[in-house]
This record gives C-alpha cells, sequence and structure tokens, in this order.
C-alpha cells in the first residue's frame, strides 16, 4: 500500500487518506494478509510494517490550476516510492495506490504486478483526469473512488468503481449528552470553507471547537480578521482516540465544502460518536447524511442555511446518528467491499458504481 506523497503518515497533511489508508490496511491485516505499507519519512502505523522512503514531498494537487503542468520535485519521495514498489512488485499480489498523483497511474503498465488506485479526490486538474482515464479504460475495475458524486466530477465516471469508506467505529464512544459546542473538522484551507461555519458561530453565539491541520496559515489569519469576535477554539490536529472524545461532547458537526468532498470521513467520525451532521447538499455527503434523520443537507454556501438547520437540532436522534455509522460505514463493511475490488481485479470481474 503506497501511501500520498504529501506528507508523513500521521502528520495530517494526507487529510482523510491517512485515515483510510491506515483504516484498509488494518481490516486487511485483521483478515490474515499480510500488509506493507510504503510511506514518506516520518510515517508511522499502528502495527503493520512501514517502509520509509526519503525525498521531497509533492505539492499538493487541490493547489493547482487545472492546466497545471505535472511537476515531480528532484528527488521526488513520489518516484522514490514507486522505484521501490517497481523492485519488490513480485513479492505482492496487489499494489495499491493511495496517491492522487499522475506518476503511479503512468506506471501503471510498467508494473508486472497489478495496481488498484484510490481515488481521494474528485475532479481537480486535465492532466491527472486523463491520465486516470486512460487507466480505467485500459485496466478496467482498477479505479476506485469513494462516491458516485465523486465519480461524477470526472468524464470516466462509468468506469470508477464505488468503495464508500469506513471505519473502526469501536474506536468512536456514543455520547448521548453534548454539551453546548458545535464542531469543525478537516485540512484548514479555502477548499473547506472554515469560515462559513464561523460565521455560523458567530450568528448563533454557540461556541465551535475547531479540529484539524493547520493547510493555510495565511487562510486562518484572514478568517480571525473576518470574525474577530466569533467564539471559536481551535483545538489542533488530535489523533483519533482524543477528537472523538470531544467531538462527541458537541451538539452537531458542520461540514462546509467549497468543493465537492470525495466522501467525509469526518461526518462518519461524528455519527460514531452520534453527532449529527450538517452539511452542504454538495459531493459526497449528500450520499452519507440522511437529511431530517442523521443531520440535515443545506444550500450550499448558505450559512443562514447552517444558522435555521442548527436551530433544529432537536428533531434529530442521536442513537439513530450512531446505528447509521455501525451499519453502513464499519470497517468491517468497507473491508468486504475492498477486498471483493482486490478480487475482482485479480480475476478480472467487471463492476462498477
Ligand atoms: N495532493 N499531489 C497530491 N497527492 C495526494 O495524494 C494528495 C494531495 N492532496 C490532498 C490529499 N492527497 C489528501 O489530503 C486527500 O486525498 C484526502
Amino acid at each position: 500500500m503506497l501511501s500520498t506523497p504529501v506528507g508523513a503518515i500521521g502528520s495530517g497533511i494526507g487529510g482523510g487518506v491517512e485515515l483510510t489508508l491506515n483504516n484498509i490496511a488494518q481490516e486487511m491485516v485483521r483478515r490474515g494478509h499480510s500488509v506493507t505499507i510504503v510511506a514518506p519519512q516520518g510515517s508511522i502505523v499502528k502495527g503493520i510494517p512501514v517502509v520509509e522512503i526519503a525525498g521531497e514531498v509533492q505539492t499538493p494537487a487541490q493547489t493547482q490550476t487545472r492546466g497545471e503542468p505535472i511537476i515531480l520535485p528532484k528527488n521526488s519521495v513520489l518516484a522514490n516510492m514507486w522505484d521501490y514498489a517497481r523492485q519488490v512488485q513480485s513479492d505482492y499480489d496487489v499494489i495499491v495506490n493511495f496517491a492522487y498523483d499522475w506518476l503511479p497511474l503512468y506506471l501503471t503498465p510498467f508494473f508486472s504486478t497489478a495496481i488498484a488506485h484510490l481515488i481521494s479526490m474528485g475532479s481537480l486538474t486535465d492532466a491527472m483526469d486523463s491520465i486516470i482515464e486512460q487507466v480505467a479504460s485500459n485496466f478496467p475495475q482498477t479505479i476506485g473512488v469513494h462516491t458516485l458524486s465523486q465519480s461524477q466530477t470526472f468524464p470516466f465516471a462509468d468506469k470508477c468503481r464505488c468503495l464508500a469508506n469506513g471505519m473502526d467505529i469501536s474506536l468512536y464512544q456514543f455520547c448521548s449528552q453534548p454539551s453546548d459546542f458545535l464542531a469543525w473538522v478537516g485540512r484548514i484551507a479555502p477548499e473547506k470553507a472554515l469560515e462559513d461555519a464561523v460565521a455560523a458561530a458567530k450568528i448563533t453565539g454557540i461556541p465551535l471547537k475547531i479540529f484539524g491541520f493547520k493547510q493555510n496559515e495565511q487562510y486562518w489569519q484572514d478568517i480571525l480578521q473576518k470574525y474577530p469576535d466569533a467564539p471559536i477554539i481551535y483545538r489542533g490536529f488530535l489523533p483519533t482516540e482524543e477528537l472523538q472524545q470531544e467531538l462527541g461532547q458537541c451538539r452537531a458537526l458542520l461540514v462546509t465544502p467549497r468543493w465537492v468532498e470525495a466522501f467525509g470521513n469526518v461526518a462518519i467520525e461524528a455519527l460514531a460518536c452520534g453527532v449529527p451532521v450538517i452539511a452542504y447538499r454538495r459531493g459526497g455527503l449528500t450520499e452519507i447524511v440522511k437529511d431530517g434523520q442523521t443531520g440535515f443537507l443545506v444550500e450550499p454556501d448558505s450559512v443562514d442555511g447552517l444558522v435555521n438547520a442548527i436551530k433544529r437540532l432537536d428533531e434529530i436522534d442521536r442513537h439513530a446518528c450512531r446505528q447509521q455509522a455501525q451499519t453502513e460505514y464499519s470497517q468491517q463493511a468497507m473491508g468486504d467491499r475492498v477486498e471483493q475490488w482486490f478480487r475482482d481485479i485479480l480475476i478480472g470481474e467487471e463492476k462498477n458504481c
């Protein structure tokens, strides 16, 4: 399993894909498979051997413009990771790529071992769209995505395999009596539109706890300038155990994506703690939040929509939130989907979203 080249696993720079890789790896080990993770130096994964690779990290794809050429720095950690994979490929049945990058896709025909690509974001650049399309056409079944809405951002939606996502729900404690806080979890960057959640906190007067890696410091400063008296508390990037402890205490999680979220790991984490999710009706969240039952889907980019939904929170039964996470997004359910995906790739079986 080759990780994202944007940062070490555990740094938070890799956002949701760090969680996704960790959960899939743990579940495959639990099912008796032997798993090796290849990742940038400094990566830590509990209980699984990690081959740490040195080199320059890759520019985050979401900061690039659609027409941007592919950029590989000198001594690229991505290139070094895939050179290692080339050398050891015959020791493995399948190679799983978690990088949202051109190189692993381009290299696919050069490898003798099958490569399963888990595409972790929607369409961002023309160069990525075309190389993914090429692999989707020449290697049917090998392009995995999280949701239908993510696949629909690509012109080859019909060639994608929907996997949803999943996590170890037992790591998340159900909390029935929350304190008077709202929560926002994610990489602090423009595409995540934290400022809307801050605006909603200011209007409702309910303090907002903010968890996540400060990817864009300037963006953070701009928010503090724009909303100097909003009731916000920055809690930093917390490991799952501590995050779920505090997240569970909140009345709701606000999910305010400007872009099409491929999935919404943070929404599943909240549901697992019994926390209703108030999200823009956009991207993967529309396939997760059951409007009026486990949270609310509101008009995209509408702060008033967030505020009106916050006022209706008492309509939501927190047990229904936990129940949904347990049935649809458990590690076991995801493991079934992922294991079947690998099997279908190895026997050349066709199945899509
Ligand atoms: N950018 N170039 C690049 N490669 C990645 O693997 C990558 C990224 N940006 C964000 C990211 N991965 C993850 O945070 C998301 O896939 C969740």
